[in-house]
């Protein structure tokens, strides 16, 4: 620290990958303080720390997903002998819901305050902008503040991006309205395809609202596209509709309070349908282009946007970058806690461990959820060449799905593996029940090189989902059919 330097650290922005690396810096000793100001949404939404994960991502999300799984677990458990209701009397009500939520969300924010102050980190409820490479100017409701620090690390994330169409902010929502939204969102539009979307439209659907997506190209870009493909079709099974290769055009308000939304197919077609609520989840950007980057000499990324690093490291020495602001990089908060954690062990504690983005694994909280990690079946061909992969694959039957006849026709699980040795796993993908428990123990192993030999070395627990991965036997190439026996 030189001696003009109030602070070791000084993070921008209080999410996930700022406050973790925040808390560490901390413990290791060093004087930190975290900047966290949320601009409102367009529609004037705002909330409190944490960033998006706990306040408008992950959090209130996966509680969502849950309140639509016990809605359809409600519908099951007469079939196991619960005397309920008809299915047609029993109602959810989404004030109740969002009440819930917003209120499991604030003690969230209570808490994470009382944390900082424990752990000794200076909170400041502040926008930050760069005066210059070693001052970040702290601007409050009561003035400006400049504070000078050794280092600096940006984990400002980013917020939902608006199509530039006429009335999309004026009468559409984004995930940063949905969970707080003051009425429950009947009729709902949800415009992109990408994992926002399909969970919020999963989950609306599931709560009882009548959903629809619209898909611009393909649905889970990115994501291996067979498996995306079954997640789509899950989602129309239960009754989600899909409109394909369509891009919105305008969005009014009728007289009546309906909104209008007017769209085109691919060949040019128009047409238009009303809808309570229309919700944009069409990507998300960098909140870069407000810190003033350019008064640190900060270089963005060929996308103009997102910050491209080395290590973390920004191309200005003592600045640092985490999380969502990171140009191609996945977009997760565990991504954004463990890579800031590290990087201040490396910083002030001596370390020299780096994060790897390899291998990370995700889920989808679809109402069949969709958990993978390592390659899609695309990039393993692109990587390795078709001839050099072996690909099992199965469909399955949870146990628990007999007895309320629910559809299997989905639950399906793919292992991709390289051909040669011991057939090392490349990538593991599951559609079903509690996907993401699962995928995370597998994660794990294939950190610790795992190979179909040892899967199916593996005694699997009986009678789970996870037990599949350890009875996986037919290949691709072979062309055997993939069904269980029934
Ligand atoms: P953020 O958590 O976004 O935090 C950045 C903070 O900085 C914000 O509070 C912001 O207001 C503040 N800020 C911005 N600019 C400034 C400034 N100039 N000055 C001061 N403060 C500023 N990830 C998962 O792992 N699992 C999930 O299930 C999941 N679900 C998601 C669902 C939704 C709907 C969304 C939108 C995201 C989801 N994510 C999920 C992604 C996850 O939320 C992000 O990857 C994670 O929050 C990124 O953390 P971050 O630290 O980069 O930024
Ligand atoms: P994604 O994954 O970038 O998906 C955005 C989706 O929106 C995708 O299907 C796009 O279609 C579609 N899109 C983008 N722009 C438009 C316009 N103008 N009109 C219609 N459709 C459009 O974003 P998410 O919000 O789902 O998630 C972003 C990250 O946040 C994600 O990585 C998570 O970690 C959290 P395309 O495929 O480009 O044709």
């Amino acid at each position: 620290k030189s001696k003009h330097s109030k602070y070791d650290l000084v993070v921008i922005g209080g999410g996930s990958g700022g406050l973790a690396a925040a808390k560490e810096a901390a413990a290791l000793g060093a004087k930190v303080a975290v900047l966290d100001f949320v601009t409102p949404s367009p529609r004037g939404t705002k909330w409190g720390i944490g960033g998006t994960c706990v306040n408008v991502g992950c959090i209130p999300k996966k509680l969502m997903h849950h309140a639509a799984l016990l809605g359809e677990a409600l519908h099951d458990a007469r079939s196991y002998g619960f005397r309920l209701p008809q299915p047609e009397n029993i109602k959810h009500n989404w004030l109740l819901l969002r009440q819930a939520v917003q209120n499991h969300i604030k003690s969230a924010n209570w808490v994470t305050r009382i944390d900082l102050r424990d752990k000794k980190v200076e909170y400041i409820n502040a926008f930050g902008t760069f005066k210059d490479p070693y001052t970040v100017q702290a601007t409050t409701k009561k003035g400006v503040k400049s504070l000078t620090s050794k280092y600096f690390l940006i984990a400002v994330g980013g917020r939902p991006r608006y199509p530039s169409i006429p009335g999309a902010r004026e009468f559409g929502i984004t995930s940063d309205d949905i969970f707080s939204l003051e009425h429950d969102p009947g009729k709902t539009l949800v415009v992109g395809a990408g994992y926002v979307g399909l969970e919020c439209a999963g989950f609306l659907k599931g709560l009882g609202f009548d959903s629809t997506i619209m898909v611009r190209s393909i649905v889970l870009r990115g994501f291996d596209q067979q498996m995306a493909n079954i997640v789509m079709e899950a989602m129309m099974e239960k009754g989600v509709q899909f409109l394909h290769k369509c891009i919105p055009k305008s969005v009014a308000k009728n007289p009546n309070g309906k909104l209008q939304v007017k769209w085109t197919n691919s060949t040019g077609q128009e047409f238009n349908d009303d809808f309570d609520t229309v919700l944009f989840a069409t990507g998300r950007k960098a909140l870069t282009r407000e810190l003033c980057l350019d008064k640190a000499g900060v270089m963005l990324a060929r996308d103009g946007e997102k910050i491209e690093t080395v290590n973390e490291q920004t191309n200005v020495p003592h600045i640092y970058a985490v999380g969502d602001v990171l140009f191609k990089k996945p977009e997760l908060t565990p991504v954004a806690i463990h890579a800031g954690r590290l990087l201040v062990r490396r910083l002030f504690g001596g370390s020299k461990i780096q994060m790897s983005y390899e291998n990370i694994a995700t889920t989808i909280f679809t109402p069949l959820e969709y958990g993978c990690v390592g390659l899609s079946e695309e990039t393993a061909i692109e990587r390795f060449g078709a001839d050099n992969i072996e690909i099992y694959h199965s469909y399955y039957k949870p146990t628990e799905f007999s007895i309320p006849q629910r559809s299997i026709a989905h639950c399906y699980l793919k292992v991709i593996a390289k051909r040669d040795g011991q057939q090392q796993v490349l990538g593991m993908h599951l559609i079903g029940p509690q996907a993401g428990e699962v995928i995370q123990g597998f994660a794990a192993a294939i950190k610790c090189n795992l190979t179909v030999n040892a899967l199916l070395n593996t005694v699997g627990i009986h009678p789970a989902v996870a037990e599949e991965f350890t009875r996986i036997n037919i290949t691709k190439r072979s062309g055997k059919t993939p069904f269980p026996a029934s």
